[in-house]
């Protein structure tokens, strides 16, 4: 055979498969590979003419040079444009399927809220803040030292009874009071100092309303050269009409505590009734918010300050308490459920 009779069967050869391709329902970039290799491939007939031309006569290879040149860029051409197309479409059927709907309505995320307990932390260290006290911390495992030692609460004292307070070892305990952060302060640190430590306390009561055998106290602390009983008596009302409202009255009472001489504790006027008398204060018109008093003499002797030369004052109270005092919730347990229906209504509480 001819190789132009060659040339002209693998023309109709290619145009028929190629044909093939242009109306294939599933075509694919592989059945178009197939097709180029099978007619532009190193063993193509095609391509075995084009390579072999330089065999042939001097009269037919012109011609024949020509014919398989043009059926090689008639083949190379059509694929190429098959190619093109099919990626087009298929650039087209993933913008599709891509497709998003920017005017559906988003999904929101739940905000988080602050627990009712650190709110109130965070709100008296920012009142106290402005009065000069700064934040320490400490442990909550104490040895009996730190815990009651130190803080004139000798052996054989009934708050150290094993009801009253958690033993972890025979000298260790789970503190009863956050008190110990302003022994190992002062062992530390030399006067003046005024802070504030805040954190959770234990002690061996009963859960019910009231009580929880885990809960949180902040105290205070100021030592220097002559800090007096109008010194504590001015910061606790400037904090606690802070705290609670312009409109608080606040009243001391004398009472009794071993780290502190005097001592006293401090009542507000009702949050409810504003002093007239209700169920919340019991008709009184008061509520008991904190305790206070002059450092102990016998406190500044276990930590090596001469109490001839700097005096002080302290005071604590109850965290749980004043949240529920300030929020009127009646049940303490509600602060250890983590139920989020209680807790977000806190949200823009501060
Ligand atoms: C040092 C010296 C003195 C801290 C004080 C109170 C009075 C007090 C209670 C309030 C309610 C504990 O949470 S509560 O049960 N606290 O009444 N705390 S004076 O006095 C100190 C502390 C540290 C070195």
């Amino acid at each position: 055979m001819s190789e132009s009779s060659k040339l002209e069967e693998i023309r109709v050869a290619a145009v028929e498969d190629i044909q093939k391709l242009k109306v294939h329902s599933h075509l694919n970039l592989e059945l178009i590979e197939e097709v180029r290799v099978k007619y532009l491939g190193r063993n193509a007939g095609l391509i075995c003419i084009l390579k072999n031309l330089s065999q042939l006569s001097p009269d037919v290879r012109p011609q024949v040079g020509k014919i398989a040149n043009e059926t090689r860029k008639m083949i190379e051409s059509e694929i190429s444009a098959l190619r093109d197309n099919l990626v087009r479409i298929q650039e087209n059927q993933k913008l599709v399927s891509e497709k998003i709907d920017v005017t559906l309505a988003g999904r929101t995320h739940d905000l988080g809220s602050f627990h009712p307990v650190s709110l109130v932390i965070s709100k008296t260290e920012e009142i106290f803040a402005r009065m000069g006290f700064g934040v320490e911390e400490g442990p909550e495992i104490e040895n009996e030292f730190y815990n009651f030692e130190a803080l004139n609460i000798p052996k054989n004292h009934p708050a150290r009874a094993m009801h009253d307070t958690f033993y972890v070892s025979q000298n260790v305990v789970l503190r009863t009071h956050t008190s110990n952060v302003q022994i190992r302060v002062m062992q530390n640190k030399k006067p003046p100092l005024r802070f504030l430590s805040a954190g959770a306390t234990y002690r061996h009561d009963t859960l019910d309303v009231t009580h929880s055998p885990m809960f949180h106290q902040m105290e205070g602390l100021c030592v220097d050269e002559k800090v007096s009983l109008s010194h504590l008596k001015g910061v606790l009302t400037a904090y606690l009409q802070a705290f609670f409202g312009d409109k608080t009255k606040v009243r001391f009472r004398p009472s009794f505590f071993p780290f502190t001489e005097p001592s006293a504790e401090v009542d507000i006027s009702c949050v409810s009734c504003s002093g007239k008398g209700c169920r919340m204060c019991k008709e009184s018109g008061w509520l008991e918010v904190l305790g206070c008093g002059m450092v102990h003499d016998n406190v500044f002797r276990a930590v090596k300050y001469n109490p001839q030369k700097i005096s002080g004052f302290a005071f604590g109270m109850g965290v749980e308490r004043l949240a529920m005092l300030k929020y009127q919730i009646s049940d303490i347990r509600l602060f250890f459920e983590n139920d989020v229906r209680f807790l977000k209504q806190f949200r823009t509480a501060l």
